[in-house]
């Protein structure tokens, strides 16, 4: 876009996109006690994955010690993050999770 400037007779571009925001991973990590099925269900619940994916992801933080549960722009990586650790702890749960740029 062209904006003429009467005053100084000059052109000025605007630039009418917007650069892509940073990208964050929310990363969830392995512990002895919080129960198999209740990470799944965060996984259903708060990353939108089906059942075979949840189970997937589950099964890999549980073998290799932590995984992806998603990625999004910062705010809303670190609002599931915290959305996910008020609801573990009312349930009694120590699972953690952390939030880190993605790549
Ligand atoms: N390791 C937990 C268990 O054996 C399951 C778990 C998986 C916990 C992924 C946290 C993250 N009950």
């Amino acid at each position: 876009m062209t904006r003429q400037n009467p005053q100084r007779g000059t052109q000025t571009l605007e630039r009418t996109d917007l650069a892509r925001p940073r990208m964050f991973r929310v990363l969830l990590l392995n512990d002895d006690y919080t129960p198999m099925d209740f990470v799944v269900m965060v996984l259903r619940r708060y990353f939108r994955q089906d059942e075979a994916q949840a189970q997937a992801v589950m099964l890999a933080v549980h073998q290799r010690g932590q995984g992806v549960a998603g990625v999004y722009t910062r705010e809303i990586a670190e609002t599931k993050a915290a959305q996910v650790v008020t609801h573990a702890r009312q349930e009694g749960h120590p699972l953690a999770l952390t939030v880190e740029p993605d790549g």
